[in-house]
């Protein structure tokens, strides 16, 4: 695929990419745009380095790929700007964001579609690199009796157990999304098929007895972590990593305890997936 007005260096085979002479703190040319989405559609993930954004120039970048989403747990730190999810880790945490394998609110009726995550402060010594995941590739891996398998059915994704006292907020009464979605969906984008389910949110496959779905969501999620199918990117300050949910799957590494982490992440709406 060829690339006018941007350069790309591919991360590994099979995902990601860096995306060189672009900045991304100045108004995009529509061939650039056009470049890194169709970067961003051939390579799944792309990082950008040495970028200086601030929250409306980062929000306006997620902009061109779709209308901004809120997170339906997390409370709006930044209270003038609700589509800012915040990533922070230091030494008063025990928990980080996204630890386990997952796509991003995959409990939503209509998940996000990407996200586009910027790190401007990481661990000194290393560390807290992120893991992503080729989903395409993880589906086109399984040997053809288990893809006739799962094929068809579907799955409940939640957000109850992933999100109820999780961020030091009362959230008595609340509800959080819930959503059944197909175990294999197809990019709306590029009609190829990729495995959505997820070991953060994706609690059954509807249809079976509890044991049987368990066994087949755990081989599932152990296929998917296949290194082959991986990029492991490290950060530096100023980092942005811009992924497809649709198609990827994504975890953070939190190996850098009691150091500090910080970052915004913009999510970008989706669609149902099919
Ligand atoms: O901190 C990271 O590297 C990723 C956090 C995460 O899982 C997310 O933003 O969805």
């Amino acid at each position: 695929m060829g690339y006018p007005a941007i350069e790309i260096r591919k991360s590994t085979p099979n995902i990601g990419a860096e995306i060189l002479g672009v900045d991304l703190s100045k108004p995009l040319g529509n061939q650039q745009l056009r470049d890194v989405h169709d970067a961003l559609l051939d390579r799944l993930v792309i990082f950008f380095r040495d970028q200086t954004l601030s929250v409306e120039q980062h929000k306006a970048f997620g902009r061109h790929f779709g209308k901004l989403h809120v997170h339906p747990a997390a409370p709006s730190v930044l209270t003038a700007h609700p589509e800012i999810f915040i990533i922070k880790a230091d030494e008063k945490s025990d928990r980080i964001a996204g630890e386990d394998w997952h796509s991003d609110v995959s409990c939503d009726p209509e998940p996000p579609m990407g996200s586009i995550l910027y790190l401007t402060e990481v661990p000194p010594d290393g560390g807290g690199d992120t893991m992503f995941a080729n989903m395409y590739l993880a589906y086109e891996m399984l040997p053809e009796p288990i893809r006739k398998m799962i094929d068809g059915l579907t799955a409940i994704h939640d957000g109850e157990h992933v999100y109820r006292r999780r961020y030091g907020v009362d959230d008595t009464g609340k509800t959080f999304p819930r959503a059944e979605h197909p175990v294999v969906r197809t990019h709306p984008l590029t009609g190829r098929k990729s495995l959505f389910v997820n070991r953060t949110f994706t609690t059954r496959i509807v249809g079976l007895r509890k044991h049987e779905s368990d066994a087949i969501l755990e081989m599932l999620y152990r296929h998917i972590e296949t290194p082959e199918f991986c990029v492991r990117f490290k950060w530096q300050p100023n980092s942005i990593a811009l992924w497809d949910n649709r198609c990827v799957q994504h975890q953070a590494l939190w190996d850098y305890y009691p150091n500090k982490r910080y970052g915004h992440r913009v999510t970008i709406c989706g669609d149902k997936p099919c």
